[in-house]
């Protein structure tokens, strides 16, 4: 008897050993995931307004996936893609709206990872309305958080305000939990930055960053959404829509709690010299309203890049930790973006549309050993697909109901000629905040159809090819009845593909009528 609990013992034991010597050979996961960060506006991607160098080193070092889309272009529900690989009508988080909550109990990526061992950590920007489940660590902001002295959620339902400005605390929470986890175990650690989310708040250093700059306009920025009927309806213009206060920050009270009420006496007094500067280019334009939305427009751009300084700065920051640590060589670095956003494109800021600036969003990985150095993928990839991606390189079994696939292949340059040749996308967020009425559709190499429902009930067809800023709707032109009739049977098929029902339907009852 002895000697056979003694055997049982060695063996469990030698079980255990090579169970985690297994774990030690996973590589370490490090996902920067940044909120409303654009590929127009990241020199990777080929932007001229500004330069990324940190971004771009991970590119440079490892892949960059030069078209990435994303399946609902808008926050929480983004990262509730990011953590299941599933569309919002799977997961179940369609939306932002409050009524909505994101629910935690299902299947992650994180719970996945820590079943075969890794240590698994949140740090940063949440926004899912529930609090994580299925992580060994997290801290996180409350709803959309603060750009100075934000507060944090540690682990419990304990809100504790720091001193600081968000980006720099969020690499200081990350970097501390890496220095304190459990070093015999793999990481798996999500670093969810709040940056560039609106209202585009740059810290103190940046402030001044762009102001001998004058940003070209997009050439469609005066666009009259002649025939995009949905698209007429939208009200997120940075004419319109934008707020002098709180967005442009001209005549803000600093005394009033919140956004500008959190910044120390020291950043107030900063701020207010900046910004009455600008007041006071401001007060030169207001009563020219063609001259104004100028001046909005560089306002905009000045705010929203010195933003994303801090955020490729600090992304450095944690590139030269995992360096100096001797991390690196077994870190797989990945930075995307939870999509994209308009930077004055069609005269918007925000998202949601399916339009390619919010469609699209940033992703290139570094992973030494297993991707070479400078590789550029073309390739279609969703956001669907960065779960199961993961999952590849930590050498886990991705799970029959993820509706994503990996795209390690892709990035290991080994082509797949079954791969994908349109994407998916289904938007729900409506009328509030911005207009954007619900629609869904299929992206192809050339073509874009977009259905768009509800009370606006509505085709878009563009050829991308000839029309690269979708201006020109080519639906029920004549010649284009067959490209028309194709990709409608593609796009049912991607419906019933991914089981959305609701656009099955309202597709079939289109076909009756
Ligand atoms: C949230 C949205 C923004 C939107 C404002 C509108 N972000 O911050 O897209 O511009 O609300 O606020 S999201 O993370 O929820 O998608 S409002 O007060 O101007 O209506
Ligand atoms: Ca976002």
């Amino acid at each position: 008897m002895k000697l056979f609990i003694r055997t049982l013992f060695t063996l469990h034991f030698s079980l255990f050993t090579f169970l985690s010597s297994f774990a030690q050979k996973r590589p370490n996961i490090l996902v920067i995931f940044s909120d409303d960060h654009t590929q127009q506006s990241i020199s990777a991607y080929g932007s001229k307004l500004m330069q990324t160098p940190n971004i771009d080193r991970i590119a440079r070092e490892g892949a960059i996936m030069k078209n990435t889309f994303v399946t609902n272009s808008i926050c929480a529900p983004s990262r509730a893609v990011l953590l299941t690989g599933k569309y919002s009508h799977i997961n179940g988080l369609r939306d932002n709206s409050p009524r909505r909550r994101f629910d935690g109990s299902q299947q992650q990526l994180q719970k996945l990872l820590g079943n075969v061992g890794y240590q698994t950590a949140w740090i940063g920007k949440w926004h899912l309305q529930t609090l994580p489940q299925g992580f060994d660590y997290w801290t996180v902001l409350p709803d959309q958080g603060h750009y100075f002295q934000p507060d944090f959620i540690h682990m419990k339902n304990d809100t504790v305000r720091h001193q600081g400005y968000v980006t720099n605390l969020i690499s200081d929470f990350s970097l501390g939990w890496l220095d304190k986890r459990d070093t015999s175990r793999p990481f798996f650690m999500v670093v969810g930055e709040k940056a560039t989310h609106r209202n585009w708040m740059p810290a103190i250093e940046d402030l001044e960053a762009f102001d001998k700059v004058e940003f070209p306009m997009p050439a469609n920025f005066y666009d009259m959404y002649e025939n995009r009927r949905a698209a007429a309806e939208n009200d997120m213009t940075v004419d319109k829509t934008m707020l002098i206060g709180d967005d442009l920050k001209i005549g803000v009270d600093y005394k009033k709690p919140g956004m500008f009420g959190r910044l120390s006496p020291d950043e107030k007094q900063a701020y207010k010299a900046y910004y009455d500067k600008a007041e006071a280019e401001y007060n030169k334009v207001k009563d020219d309203p063609k001259a104004l939305v100028k001046w909005k427009y560089q306002r905009y751009m000045r705010d929203y890049l010195s933003t994303a300084r801090a955020l490729d700065r600090n992304i450095g920051r944690i590139l030269k930790y995992l360096d100096s640590t001797g991390l690196a060589k077994n870190t797989i670095v990945i930075y995307s973006s939870d999509q994209g956003f308009y930077l004055g494109e069609h005269g918007w800021f925000d998202k949601r549309f399916m339009y390619e600036e919010s469609l699209r969003t940033p992703f290139v990985m570094k992973a030494p050993g297993m991707i070479k150095p400078g590789t550029v993928v073309n390739d279609m990839v969703v956001n669907i697909d960065f779960a199961p991606t993961i999952l590849e390189m930590a050498k886990v079994p991705i799970p029959s109901d993820i509706q994503g696939k990996s795209f390690l292949n892709l990035a290991k340059r080994k082509p797949n000629p079954s791969w994908r040749k349109g994407m998916y996308y289904h938007y729900y967020e409506y009328p509030e905040p911005h207009h954007v009425a619900p629609h869904f559709g299929i992206r192809t190499n050339q073509y874009k159809l977009i259905r768009f429902y509800g009370p606006f009930d509505s085709w878009e067809l563009f050829d991308m090819k000839k029309d690269a800023s979708e201006m020109n709707n080519l639906y029920g032109k004549k010649g284009f009845e067959q490209i028309t009739l194709m990709l409608k049977k593609q796009l049912l098929e991607l419906a019933l593909e991914y089981k959305d029902d609701e656009a099955v339907k309202i597709l079939g009852e289109r076909e009756k009528r």
